[in-house]
């Protein structure tokens, strides 16, 4: 279990510096005065030295001989081995695979590339980028092959913004909390900046006859995953992407192209892309059909359900942490929104009795990881933490009650830990602390 060291020691909080319930302080707290206050208080973040010991440190034993030698490739220090993606299917066996991104392990808002979740439903294809080829046709004037050469000849976009599954947080309509890292619980969303050229620009090329309104963009693995997208969503912001955080894409992001629906369904961003058919209606294929259409508590479903909706979590403290002493901690978090930009972000250290606004580290991008963090005194007696976000369209993230009075939950005890079968959790998630400091996932 990972401790969490408290942040410096103050005395007694100063009464204008308090913004909610149980110890949450102004977002501003820990900058300007505050800060002041904890350097006053002489303990910061780091220990007091005093007399004899208040000496240099004694070069230890990576000081005094030469370090490894350089590759070509940077590595991680082997003391991050632990910071890797949660594998659902490590043999590879003939069915879905996920791999799931440490949240609790990262900061800042981009996911690093190789922590990057996935969802794989037949393994990684080896493309040779030099004989892969995107063909656009259907209701076109002009139909057209793309070389990968030929793509990487147009004007090119980059942009942040997130991927996630339909299916992330499942664990969530469990009707009592699952006890599970918010890896498990929230792994299948991460965020990248992504370069690549605006399928609008293709399809001006190809000449979209106006009575079409939908594509079917189809991939290069063996499920030949394809997918029914508005045309009006390639028109707006649908990129083809070629560049992920700098470098080329990750093969498990798609390389060499894939097509990028910002904010929207994980499923529907084809990877691998080979074909895009243009058409008057949707094909109504397996994975929208089927697989991705949210059913209800009247078992009906949503015929289609595109937007991945306001949603934030706490990713420290979090669940398989633990608080060692009463003091100060930053509570950080990451929230988002398929519809526009996060906007604020409100944080409860009462279950939602009360709450204060967090510092949104920005500007705050378009559909987005954005990150936050509100400064928290912990006093040593139980807390629920737990953190609601508004996007710039005023949508705000649903309680858990009125969530799942429209979307219905699965009750335990279900057979497979991870096998609860709904989409678009976007409520809240609470962490509750015990007087120990240890840390638990809770309704509240
Ligand atoms: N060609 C292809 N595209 C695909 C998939 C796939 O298996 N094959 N998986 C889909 C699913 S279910 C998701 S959630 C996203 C995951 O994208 P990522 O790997 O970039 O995170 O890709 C989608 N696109
Ligand atoms: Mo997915």
């Amino acid at each position: 279990m990972a401790i969490l060291k408290r942040r410096g020691g103050l005395g007694p909080t100063a009464p204008d510096q308090q913004a909610a319930g149980n110890g949450l302080l102004h977002r501003r707290a820990l900058l300007g005065r505050g800060l002041m206050l904890a350097g006053a208080a002489g303990v910061g973040t780091g220990t007091s030295l005093s007399g004899a010991a208040a000496e240099p440190l004694e070069d230890a034993e990576w000081s005094r001989h030469q370090g490894t030698t350089v590759g070509p490739i940077g590595v991680r220090s082997k003391f991050e081995k632990d910071t890797v993606r949660v594998l659902s299917n490590p043999k590879g066996e003939p069915r879905t695979q996920h791999a799931r991104t440490p949240h609790q392990l990262l900061s800042g808002q981009i996911t690093p590339s190789h922590l990057h979740f996935t969802i794989l439903h037949n393994g990684i294809p080896d493309i040779d980028p030099n004989q892969h080829k995107l063909v656009i046709h259907g209701m076109v004037k002009q139909p057209m092959v793309f070389t990968m050469d030929k793509l990487m000849r147009y004007p090119m976009v980059t942009r942040q913004t997130f991927v996630e599954c339909g299916g992330n947080s499942a664990p969530m309509f469990s009707n009592e909390p699952v006890q599970a890292s918010l890896q498990l619980l929230h792994g299948l969303a991460s965020n990248s900046e992504w370069t690549g050229v605006l399928l609008s620009t293709l399809l001006d090329e190809v000449g979209v006859d106006p009575k079409a309104v939908w594509m079917l963009p189809e991939g290069a693995d063996t499920p030949a995953l394809t997918r029914s997208v508005p045309l009006k969503k390639a028109w707006d912001d649908a990129i083809l992407v070629l560049y992920q955080n700098g470098e080329r894409l990750m093969a498990e992001q798609g390389y060499p192209v894939r097509l990028l629906l910002p904010g929207w369904e994980g499923n529907m961003n084809v990877k691998y892309v080979r074909r895009i058919k243009i058409t008057d209606q949707p094909a109504m294929t397996y994975y929208e059909a089927r697989n991705y259409s949210p059913v209800l508590p009247d078992y009906k479903a949503y015929k289609f359900y595109f937007v991945n909706e306001v949603k934030s979590f706490i990713t420290s403290p979090s669940f398989g942490m633990s608080l060692k002493e009463p003091g100060y901690y930053e509570i950080s978090g990451i929230a988002y929104s398929g519809s526009g930009t996060i906007k604020r972000v409100m944080v409860s250290a009462d279950g939602g009795n009360s709450w204060a606004e967090a510092a949104v580290q920005g500007p705050a991008q378009d559909k987005a990881f954005t990150r936050f963090h509100i400064p928290w005194r912990w006093d040593g007696s139980p807390a629920v933490l737990t953190s609601r976000a508004v996007d710039d369209g005023g949508n705000i993230q649903p309680l858990r009650a009125d969530f799942v009075k429209v979307r219905g939950e699965t009750l335990k005890p279900v057979t497979n830990p991870m096998g609860f079968a709904n989409q678009h959790y976007n409520s809240l998630t609470c962490w509750g602390i015990n007087a120990k400091g240890e840390i638990a996932h809770v309704y509240a």
